[in-house]
């Protein structure tokens, strides 16, 4: 049933779809204390995705760059704890792909109306690059691009589904990759957007 694409990459379909209803409860009390909100680029451009975290660590950019902090710029306290179903469904996902004993110290949330795209991009702010990424998707499809460790390697375009898991660690860790622009749509039970919940080792 798994699905991979790239050496180390690994799609699980519809892993996460009948915990709904949970994710999204959690998700409410993290954003109540934490709500999503559009960052600046070290170049001074707003992301056109919402995000906030949950976890030890929260990845964030603003005029001075892109890192992981334990607090929120916002309110200045410190993330929401991550909630033991994400942390349980994130070691699950990355345990059934070959990686067992994942411990994440971050989550980062994204949220996608239609129209917000994450442009080719690397994950390379975290300590340690041997550890997986694992990443949930729910709600509206998207396309994913995955491109190479080149920024102008050619990138395969691959449909995220909701309740799908991607874990990604190995030769293709440092793999340029984005989010083509949302299509306008509604999913039932997560209405006009898509949630991505990306989980890391920040430290
Ligand atoms: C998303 N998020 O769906 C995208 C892709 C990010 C980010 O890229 O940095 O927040 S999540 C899919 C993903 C996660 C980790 C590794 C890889 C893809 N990959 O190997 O391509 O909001
Ligand atoms: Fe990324």
């Amino acid at each position: 049933e798994p699905f991979s694409f790239a050496p180390g990459a690994v799609l699980f379909r519809g892993f996460a779809a009948s915990e709904t209803q949970d994710i999204l409860a959690a998700l409410e009390r993290v954003t109540k204390q934490a709500p999503f909100r559009r960052m600046s680029t070290p170049g001074g451009r707003q992301m056109s995705v919402e995000m906030t975290n949950c976890g030890r660590y929260g990845w964030l950019t603003d005029r001075n760059g892109y890192r992981y902090e334990d607090r929120d710029p916002e309110s200045g306290k410190t993330w929401p704890a991550m909630p033991p179903l994400f942390r349980r469904l994130a070691r699950s996902a990355a345990e059934h792909a070959g990686y067992p004993g994942f411990e994440p110290d971050s989550c980062l949330i994204n949220q996608y109306r239609p129209g917000a795209r994450l442009t080719l991009h690397q994950d390379r702010d975290e300590q340690d690059f041997s550890a997986p990424i694992v990443s949930f998707s729910l709600g509206l499809p998207a396309t994913f691009l995955f491109g190479g460790p080149k920024r102008s390697d050619r990138t395969q375009k691959i449909l995220l589904t909701h309740g799908d898991a991607l874990v990604w660690g190995g030769p293709s860790r440092l793999n340029h990759h984005g989010i083509q622009p949302l299509e306008e749509g509604r999913h039932p039970l997560v209405g006009d957007r898509r949630i991505n919940l990306t989980f890391r080792k920040a430290r």
